[in-house]
């Protein structure tokens, strides 16, 4: 008999709840988690400025009314301290703590046919069993670490952003480089340009970025909280598992929009703010026309915002259409151009060339600093799950997807029996509200797991055929849009040596929940139960 039924890895949003709900049903359950606190995301990433981009209404969980209604978020988007507290309290409120190992890393999983467990091996040298895995390992823990030349040389202060020291750093008076302008660099740029004695911004590539508008929520808070199950009910069936304030409604299609409607439309999205901009077409990242209108629209809101036209220009995104790399949402970010003590330095044209002891070298300039900030990414969604070791026979999951990450669902890899992936590629995970998502799946895999005891199954895995479909229906929705026309993330561009494959489902939430419950209702097909 296994050591655990269950062993999940990782104590974020996902595998915290995870471990609630099999608990719950009596299943033996327990929880690694490398770093020493519950959080996830919210626990490394204390970057100054760092709160989420989902509005905190969505961004919570459904699944205890009572924790709805006693929760109170004070901002429309909050900030990472106050994610982080409702992390702690959702542990502590649930008494998550005693089942969760922490300090520890998952490096190795053996699968053996003799008894259908898994052999879990840590960092620690410790080796359990445990009848299933599910892996809450996180689509964005994974950073890339660009092999910056010279980076060990920099004779100030390095740091990252998804690891910044839990003590916070006084940047007052510093000169302080940031490289990377992505949702991390944009965040944190805002953050610390009060307070730096000079910023200088080191940017690849410009990013579309939506004022966040950000404001105190009593009275919305209120509203929400009076009819949460309803609410969430909405959320759950639209694309990106939120609402945008918009209830079920669909957004219209562009052809169908006269131009000065079309207008309207995109200045309304514009100025209520946030990442709901880009739902102002149904068809924004379909249809070529109405992605370029939307993209010049928020080019011309971006642009007047910066008052040197040389360098508002070079913070114009123009080199793929808008919302194909994941955008951003900001609070002040371009106007931080404006601040005389701020450069930016934009790389197409003076090539980042190498760290020196005082700074860096970009296009023959060295510009030196006391402080150097990165906020260069992660290796998404694959990173984490091709980070262990996962074996089965002499097959690993790693070589499997050399080519691309091949799944039922996001939820399950044939031939890899018993091991579930929360909001694994080939889910809608990324591309929505990731709350919904994780609670989709950490709901769909306990009602699987509770089938399987019913029936005193042992093991669980899907079938090739009904993977190859999956893959392909992932493939071809994923080439009916503009997504793959960006180096981006979600494509793995950003990851030296990286198969380039988009990487989530990309017809949206209440679609894959659809599929993903008829799949259920019709006894799991697709999978092989034993
Ligand atoms: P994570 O929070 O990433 O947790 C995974 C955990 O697994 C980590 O604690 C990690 O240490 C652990 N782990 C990984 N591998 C191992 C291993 N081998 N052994 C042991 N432990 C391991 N999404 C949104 O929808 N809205 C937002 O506004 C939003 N903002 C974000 C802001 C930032 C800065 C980042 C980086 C991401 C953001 N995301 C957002 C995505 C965010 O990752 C998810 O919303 C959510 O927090 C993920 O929860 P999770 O539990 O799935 O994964
Ligand atoms: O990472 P990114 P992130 N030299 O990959 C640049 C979520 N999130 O941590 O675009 C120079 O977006 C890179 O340039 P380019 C959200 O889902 C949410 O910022 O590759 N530059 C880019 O500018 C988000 O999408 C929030 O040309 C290099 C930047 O680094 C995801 O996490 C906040 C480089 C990386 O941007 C990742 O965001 C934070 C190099 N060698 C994160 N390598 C919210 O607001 C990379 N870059 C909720």
């Amino acid at each position: 008999m296994a050591d655990h039924d269950v062993t999940v890895i990782g104590a974020g949003f996902a595998g915290l709840y995870q471990l609630h709900r099999l608990r719950e049903l009596g299943f033996d359950t327990r929880v690694i988690e490398a770093g020493p606190e519950v959080g996830g995301t919210w626990y490394w990433n204390r970057y100054p400025g760092a709160r989420c981009d989902i509005e905190s209404v969505e961004y919570s969980y459904s699944f205890d009314p009572q924790l709805e209604q006693e929760w109170n978020w004070t901002e429309r988007y909050a900030a990472q301290p106050e994610i982080l507290d409702y992390i702690r309290h959702v542990a502590d409120r649930y008494d998550l703590r005693r089942d969760i190992t922490f300090d520890t890393r998952v490096t190795a999983l053996e699968f053996d046919d003799a008894t259908n467990e898994w052999t879990v091996g840590t960092d620690g040298g410790e080796r359990f069993t445990s009848r299933f895995v599910i892996a809450a390992t996180g689509c964005l823990s994974v950073p890339t670490r660009p092999e910056f030349d010279g980076l060990e040389n920099f004779g100030g202060d390095t740091y990252w952003t998804w690891d910044w020291p839990e003590q916070g750093v006084d940047l007052t008076g510093k000169r302080v480089a940031v490289v990377g302008t992505g949702s991390s660099g944009l965040q944190t740029i805002t953050a610390i340009a009060p307070v730096v004695g000079s910023l200088t911004v080191f940017q690849r590539t410009p990013s579309y970025a939506v004022p966040a508008h950000n404001h105190a929520i009593d009275d919305l808070l209120a509203e929400v909280k009076r009819h949460y199950p309803e609410f969430r009910q909405v959320s759950r069936l639209t694309r990106g598992g939120a609402q945008c304030g918009e209830g079920a409604a669909l957004p219209p299609f562009f052809e169908d929009l006269d131009d000065g409607t079309v207008t309207s439309e995109l200045e309304r999205r514009w100025d209520n703010g946030g990442l709901c901009y880009q739902q102002s077409f149904f068809d924004l990242l379909l249809d070529p026309d109405a992605n370029d209108r939307a993209a010049e629209y928020a080019r011309a809101r971006i642009r007047a915002k910066v008052n040197d036209p040389v360098v508002a220009e070079k913070l114009t995104p123009r080199s793929y259409p808008i919302a194909a790399k994941r955008m951003c949402v900001d609070t002040g970010y371009f106007e931080v151009y404006n601040q005389d003590n701020v450069e930016l330095v934009d790389l197409r044209e003076e090539p980042l060339a190498r760290f020196t002891e005082r700074g860096i070298v970009a296009g023959g300039t060295e510009r030196e600093f006391d402080v150097i900030v990165l906020a260069t990414g992660y290796d998404a969604m694959t990173g984490a799950l091709n980070a262990i070791d996962i074996r089965h026979g002499d097959r690993t999951l790693r070589e499997k997807w050399a080519d691309g990450p091949r799944t039922y669902l996001g939820l399950m890899s044939a031939d890899f029996p018993n091991l579930f992936t929360v909001t694994g590629p080939q889910s809608p995970s990324v591309l929505s509200n990731m709350m919904t998502s994780i609670e989709y799946h950490v709901d769909w895999i306990t009602d699987l797991l509770v089938h399987l005891r019913d029936r005193g199954a042992v093991r669980v895995e899907p079938e090739v055929e009904a993977e190859d479909n999956w893959v392909n229906t992932t493939n071809d929705v994923a080439d009916l849009t503009l997504f793959p026309q960006a180096a981006s993330w979600y494509m793995g561009a950003n990851v030296p040596g990286k198969r380039r494959v988009f990487l989530p489902f990309a017809a949206g939430v209440g679609a894959y929940k659809q599929i993903g419950d008829g799949i259920a209702v019709a006894g799991y097909h697709g999978f092989e139960v034993a």
